[in-house]
């Protein structure tokens, strides 16, 4: 594709046009691009007629254009949010200087590693839904699957653009690196471990999209306060998008949860009926929960103290005012650290050391939200059974608990208790082969799978029998 073609093709509001520089590296890197969509994105579907919301600009309420498009033509664009004039860090040891609008000398490296590690995710979660088209349980999931999935390829664009724009030679060639990692990939995998997951089913899906999705919301939220304004400025529309894939997620939690409910007050059991069992569902919530938490990061790390000292990476709504001190100095964390006779002591560890684990506790607070959504929808149908988020401690593979055995309610337990009752925490082998067997594509419109029930309302204003795939 030519340099006018594709200044035409790509909606942006980063003055693509004057920027010789930038046309020339995606010229190279847009081809590359779609390879990897076509080998690596959606197996299949390339060819059909997507109902898809493309970002067509920044403004209020009109950001969006909805039409259908085949998705290798998919107008992937590049949009920061409005600038705020005379924007001033407003945290770490820079407090009140004016923000960067190139990177700083000192801190490049960080700050390459956090965008590298943001972009790497959004091809890495393509690549784990690939197959799950050929399995929708509607038209409507269908889409949001595609939606997901095209936005997702926006996100990592958008890092692209920071990588291109500010970091020369070396921006260039992680670009191409995020292309070559795959995710689950023995020899290049993805830089996250929960990336590298697989995500065999819808359900893992939905799990995925409420729990993991929501790391992403709260790690943009806090690269969105960063002291780098183009990274700032990037993610915080970024997160424009992402509320739609949590509310996938969500809501697709809550649909199969409907289902069964519907299915246990007609006196009938989901598993007789091919519908997903309650306790089965509270096991996928427990594997993407804390699969999920470990993207957090170590609760004591040096590396987030280091990017909040500098103005990189802020606490979650930082700028808002909400936290005692923007410096975050003079304060301790009251950590549970868990001791090797067993026990779980509280240690003072310096604030700025526990930023992963401040951002984790307010991600926690939320995801304790849905879970009391999902609850309230069971009572109000009648059904004794209460979803719960597991304790931060349980299945941990990163930060101070993971090389202990938990409970999910915390309590740490030794390796025979957790080799006896693991099996009621996570998905079983058994649990997997039983959901694939439910996993049947149905691609009528308005019609869904007996294990899901019906949204209550289709994307743009749809109604849900609208005909979101055309196939023909
Ligand atoms: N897996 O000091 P530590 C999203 C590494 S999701 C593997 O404890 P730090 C999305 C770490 O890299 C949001 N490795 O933690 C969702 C470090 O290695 P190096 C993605 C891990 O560095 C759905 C070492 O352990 N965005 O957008 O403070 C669909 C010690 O690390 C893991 C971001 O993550 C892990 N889970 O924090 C699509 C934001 N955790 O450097 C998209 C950018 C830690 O010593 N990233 N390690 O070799 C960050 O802010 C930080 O890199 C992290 C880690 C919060 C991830």
């Amino acid at each position: 594709m030519s340099v006018v073609d594709l200044e035409a093709k790509i909606p942006n509001n980063v003055g693509l046009r004057e920027n010789k520089r930038l046309l020339m590296a995606l010229e190279k890197w847009q081809p590359a691009f779609l390879e990897w969509w076509k080998d690596m994105g959606p197996s299949d579907f390339n060819q059909n007629q997507i109902y898809l919301r493309t970002a067509v600009g920044v403004g209020q309420g009109g950001w969006a254009h909805y039409d259908y498009v085949k998705m290798p033509d998919y107008r992937w664009g590049i949009f920061l949010a409005d600038p705020v004039a005379d924007r001033r860090i407003h945290f770490g040891d820079n407090l009140g200087a004016p923000v960067w609008n190139e990177v700083p000398g000192e801190f490049r490296n960080r700050l390459r590693r956090l965008i590298v590690t943001q972009g790497d995710t959004e091809p890495a979660s393509v690549e784990q839904q690939r197959m799950l088209g050929h399995t929708a349980p509607s038209l409507h999931d269908l889409r949001s699957l595609f939606q997901v999935n095209v936005e997702e390829g926006r996100h990592l664009w958008a890092m692209v653009y920071l990588l291109h724009t500010y970091f020369g030679g070396d921006g260039r060639e992680e670009a191409e690196a995020m292309l070559e990692r795959h995710s689950g990939d023995q020899d290049n995998p993805r830089i996250l471990e929960a990336f590298n997951y697989p995500i065999d089913n819808w359900v893992d899906f939905f799990c995925f999209t409420t729990f993991t999705d929501r790391d992403g919301k709260y790690q943009l939220a806090s690269l969105a306060e960063s002291g780098f304004d183009p990274l700032a400025r990037t993610t915080q529309f970024m997160l424009t998008e992402e509320a739609y894939h949590m509310q996938t997620g969500e809501n697709g939690v809550g649909r199969i949860a409907k289902r069964a409910a519907e299915l246990i007050k007609q006196g009938k059991d989901p598993k007789a009926e091919g519908a997903i069992p309650l306790e089965m569902l509270q096991r996928y919530i427990n594997h993407w929960s804390s699969a999920s938490m470990d993207l957090f990061g170590g609760e004591d790390s040096t590396n987030a103290a280091d990017a909040f000292a500098q103005g990189l990476k802020g606490r979650y709504r930082e700028g808002d005012g909400i936290y005692k001190d923007p410096k975050a100095l003079g304060q301790n964390y009251a950590l549970e650290t868990p001791t090797e006779d067993g026990k779980i002591v509280k240690k003072d560890i310096p604030l700025r050391r526990a930023m992963n684990a401040v951002l984790l506790d307010a991600y926690i607070a939320d995801c304790k939200r849905i879970v009391e959504r999902w609850n309230r929808d069971l009572a109000a149908m009648g059904v004794d059974f209460k979803f719960s988020l597991p304790d931060h401690k349980f299945n941990r593979h990163q930060g101070v608990y993971s090389g202990f055995r938990f409970d999910t309610k915390g309590n740490i337990i030794d390796e025979a208790a957790w080799t006896h009752h693991h099996a009621t925490w996570l998905p079983t082998s058994e649990d997997r082969a039983y959901v694939t067997s439910c996993m049947k594509p149905v691609y009528e419109p308005g019609k869904f799978a007996n294990w899901i029930a019906p949204p209550a309302q289709g994307p743009n204003n749809t109604p849900i029998d609208f005909e979101y795939v055309k196939f023909h």
